[in-house]
Order: structure tokens, then C-alpha cells, then sequence
């Protein structure tokens, strides 16, 4: 079993165990842990061993997205933050190592999934959540857009209007409310999550991978047809978002624990 710096990997017949391993900022992606998973994924379907993947978070958070002292820490580069070069960089390979991994992924959501992070849930084939997890569409709150696919992926689970209104707010939505619109297929009390989820994992692992494998191709080629595109098309948008200073003020104010003021310009 490979060993990685921000992510934990564990393997139990056929159920490989991944745990995004930063609990001091709710797992947020720093410049490693996006590749770590990439990596992972990658060779978890190279490996005829490997026949179910869980994704979760250690600690109290699932995944808190974009680590925003490292956003914070390109605005000194004089070439700016170029966030659409990170979004194309860390983000776009991990959505589609994801989609490509032919084998059935669930996320068990321990607590809360924001930005990036609930983008990673979303493109997982299955969610299950304690009840003390939540989804927080936290990009808008930092003057950004969705992205990791987020703009496919959470319409196409709870419908335009409901992703508009989760989207354009970054209200949190609680793991009842989540399971009623769809963001989530089970909800378990905080302590039976990671043996409801490994027992579904395993009952999958013993079903005909390769039987699924061609179903989640299929769902892809039927739903993300255009994943590739849209993924692009994110990356130019977060590229635009990140230029003006709403962006700024929305990182500025969360690392200063104050609240944000807004222009809503520019
Ligand atoms: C964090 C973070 C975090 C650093 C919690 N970073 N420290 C963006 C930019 C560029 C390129 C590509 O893509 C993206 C996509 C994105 O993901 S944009 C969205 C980025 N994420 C956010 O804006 C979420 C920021 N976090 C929050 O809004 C809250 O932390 C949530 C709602 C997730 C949880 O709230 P609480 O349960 O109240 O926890 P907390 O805020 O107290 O956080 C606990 C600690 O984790 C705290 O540190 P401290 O030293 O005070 O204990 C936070 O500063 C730290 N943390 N998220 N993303």
C-alpha cells in the first residue's frame, strides 16, 4: 500500500479506505493533496484488488475545499493569483481520475464538505453522512464560482433551482435537508458512519465490478458527456471571479474571522 502525506490509505479485501488527513483545517486541499488523490484513484484502478473506494475526512470536517492562507499567499506573486491555473492544476485532474476510476466510489461525510470540497463529494458515484455533516456552496462566499465540477454535479443531483439556491447563497444545508433534495443517498448517527459505510463498501465489493465499472461509464457518457468542457469552462470563470476584489475581501475577511463586505462589482 502506497503512503502518502495528506491522505491515509488503507486496504481490507477488496474495500480500499482513503482519508483526507489535514483535521487542523477540516481537510482543505493544500498544494499536495489533490495529486495525493489523484494518485490514488489512479492506481486503485490499476488494481484488480481494489474492487470499492470510501473517501472521507479525519476529524469533525469531510473536506473544507481550497486551503485560503495558499489562495491568500499567491496575491503576492506579481502575476496574481491565476486561480484558473490552480483549478486546472489540482482540480481538473482529480474530478476526472474520479469519473475515469471504474469502480464504485462512495464518500462517507463525516462533517462538513464546503467549496471544492463538496464539489469532490459530488462527483463520487454514492453519499452516505453522519448526521453532523453538512454541504456549504462556500465559493460564492469568496466571490468565486463553483467548480471540481460543481456546476455539473450538483444540478444534475438536486435540480437547477435548488443548486441556484444553494449555489448563489453558500447557505449550509444539513445532512437531513440533504437527504431530502438528494445530496446525499443515507444518513446515519455520527458513530455508525464508518461501519454503515464500510458494510455498504464491502457488499458492493463483493457484486461484479466490472458490471458496475461499464454502468458508471455509461452514466458518465449519458450525464458528463461534456465534463471536460464544463471542467474548462469552470477554470475561465474562477479565473474571472478571482480577478476582482470581491474575491479579495470574501479571503480576507474569513482569514481575519470578521465579516466580508461586498461591492458586488468589478
Ligand atoms: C480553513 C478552511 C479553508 C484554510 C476551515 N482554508 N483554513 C478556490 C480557490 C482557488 C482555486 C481553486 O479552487 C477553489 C475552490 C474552493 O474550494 S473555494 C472555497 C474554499 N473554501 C471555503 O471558502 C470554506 C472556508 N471555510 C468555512 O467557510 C468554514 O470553515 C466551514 C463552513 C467549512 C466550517 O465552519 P466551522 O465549522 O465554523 O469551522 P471553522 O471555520 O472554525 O474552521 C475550523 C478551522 O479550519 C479554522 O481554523 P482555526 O485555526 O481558527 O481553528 C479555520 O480557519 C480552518 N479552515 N476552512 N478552506
Amino acid at each position: 500500500m502506497k503512503s502518502y502525506e495528506t491522505v491515509l490509505a488503507e486496504q481490507d479485501g477488496g474495500v480500499l479506505l482513503l482519508t483526507m488527513n489535514r483535521p487542523e483545517v477540516l481537510n482543505a486541499f493544500d498544494h499536495r493533496m489533490p495529486f495525493e488523490l489523484v494518485d490514488a484513484f489512479t492506481s486503485a484502478g490499476n488494481d484488480p484488488s481494489v474492487r470499492c473506494v470510501v473517501l472521507t475526512g479525519a476529524g469533525r470536517g469531510f473536506n473544507a475545499g481550497a486551503d485560503l492562507e495558499g489562495v491568500r499567499a499567491r496575491y503576492d506573486d506579481p502575476r496574481g493569483p491565476r486561480i484558473g491555473e490552480l483549478v486546472r492544476e489540482r482540480y481538473i485532474p482529480l474530478v476526472l481520475a474520479l469519473r475515469r476510476l471504474e469502480k464504485p466510489v462512495i464518500a462517507a461525510l463525516n462533517g462538513v464538505a464546503a467549496g471544492a470540497g463538496s464539489s469532490l463529494a459530488l462527483a463520487c458515484d454514492l453519499r452516505i453522512a453522519s448526521e453532523r455533516a453538512s454541504f456549504v456552496q462556500a465559493f460564492v462566499r469568496i466571490g468565486l464560482i463553483p467548480d471540481t465540477g460543481g456546476t455539473l454535479f450538483l444540478p444534475l443531483l438536486v435540480g437547477l433551482g435548488r443548486a441556484s439556491e444553494l449555489a448563489f447563497s453558500g447557505e449550509r444545508v444539513g445532512a437531513q435537508r440533504a437527504l431530502e433534495i438528494g445530496l446525499v443517498e443515507r444518513v446515519v448517527p455520527a458513530d455508525e458512519l464508518m461501519p454503515a459505510a464500510l458494510a455498504w463498501a464491502h457488499e458492493l465489493a463483493a457484486l461484479p465490478t466490472t458490471a458496475i465499472g461499464l454502468t458508471k461509464r455509461a452514466f458518465n457518457a449519458a450525464h458528463l458527456a461534456r465534463l471536460e468542457e464544463q471542467l474548462e469552462l469552470e477554470a475561465d470563470l474562477m479565473e474571472q471571479a478571482g480577478r476582482t476584489a470581491d474575491h479579495r475581501e470574501g479571503v480576507n475577511a474569513f482569514l481575519e474571522k470578521r465579516p466580508p463586505v461586498y461591492i458586488g462589482r468589478g
